[in-house]
């Protein structure tokens, strides 16, 4: 079993391939009995073990290296509230709705095309994309537009290793996200709540900045559909609905791509949506918002950050005005 350096430097298996159960239980035996056997090792038998662990209450386990420049020290949204309180309107507008109508995705076998402005056109399935890199779990606060916020361990590597093997030209200013639009698998792409599918966008170099993560999973497992399976976008210092779910293509272009919401109501969601205590949204107040799971009656609300508290990104917008480019 080939073993792989962490950028944390701590040595780990492989397995960043989903293992279905079966599978991957002889291969622990096999290792185990390795272990026990004359070429015995700590390192062998920890592996055993860690891999026990990582795959033991379900076969949808995805390991990743903790990378500690985003651990976090704020307590992390429990798994259940990530998962029944989501906004995914391919499934419905009700928070309940994705946890309760997700099902019907398929997020198996899934491909991802990669297209336009670029030297190296490719058509990348799941497996290639989990092993395009090596997987980290990242724990980045997301910020909803509608003013509540969670916090959530993500599994999965910056995009930009994925723009490098593209090779973007010369053209090539701006990323367009496509998330699926088949009525067969999403339901709620049969009422008209926003225009499908749903596409959102980043500046190249936004998209390239090392905080974007092309994300394959949260909590120590494959996303759940709910939270846009088998693979989403995440980007913490912009509103929540920056973060395709579920998409099938990225398209580098020359011109700014138009995004789901802005088309929806050009004058609430800008194209930069960058999370901006100081930019109110025409109908409510961004300065501070309610984190899920603390919401009791007598929760404080908390001060909502500039990018979310992701300042490293401030030179992004250097002499941009944020009231203007919201
Ligand atoms: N395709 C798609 N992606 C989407 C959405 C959506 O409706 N459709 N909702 C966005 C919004 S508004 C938020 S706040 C986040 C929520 O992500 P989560 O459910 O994983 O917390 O997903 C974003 N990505
Ligand atoms: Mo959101």
């Amino acid at each position: 079993m080939l073993i792989k350096r962490s950028p944390n430097g701590i040595d780990l298996p492989f397995s960043s391939e989903i293992t279905p159960r079966a599978v991957f239980e002889s291969r622990r035996d096999f290792i185990r009995q390795l272990a026990v056997g004359s070429i015995a090792s700590a390192s062998l038998l920890e592996m055993a073990n860690r891999e026990a662990f990582a795959q033991s209450a379900s076969a949808q386990k995805l390991a990743a290296a903790a990378n500690p420049a985003y651990a976090m020290m704020e307590k992390k949204t429990s798994y259940k509230d990530a998962t029944t309180y989501n906004n995914f309107y391919e499934f419905g507008t009700d928070k309940a709705d994705p946890a309760i109508h997700a099902g019907s995705l398929k997020p198996r076998p899934w491909s991802i095309t990669i297209e336009g402005e670029i030297k190296k056109p490719m058509t990348l399935d799941l497996d290639s994309l989990l092993k395009l890199a090596p997987l980290e779990e990242r724990v980045y606060r997301l910020r909803c537009v509608e003013g509540w916020s969670m916090v959530i361990p993500w599994i999965g590597y910056s995009l930009a290793q994925l723009i490098k093997k593209v090779e973007p030209n010369s053209n090539a200013r701006f990323v367009e996200f496509i998330t699926l639009d088949d009525k067969k698998q999403m339901p709620g792409l049969r009422s008209p709540v926003l225009e499908w599918p749903y596409v959102e966008g980043l500046r190249l170099d936004e998209a390239m900045h090392p905080l974007t993560l092309l994300t394959l999973g949260m909590y120590g497992e494959v996303l759940p559909n709910q939270n846009g399976a088998p693979v989403r976008i995440v980007v913490p210092w912009k509103y929540g609905f920056k973060s395709a779910k579920s998409i099938v293509k990225i398209r580098f272009t020359k011109e700014q791509p138009r995004t789901a919401w802005n088309i929806a109501a050009p004058g609430e969601y800008g194209f930069y949506s960058n999370v901006n205590p100081a930019v109110d949204h025409p109908r409510w107040s961004q300065a501070s918002e309610r984190r899920i799971g603390e919401d009791g009656l007598f929760a404080r609300k908390r001060k909502t950050l500039m990018f979310n508290g992701y300042s490293e990104v401030a030179p992004l917008y250097a002499g941009m005005d944020l009231k203007k480019f919201f």
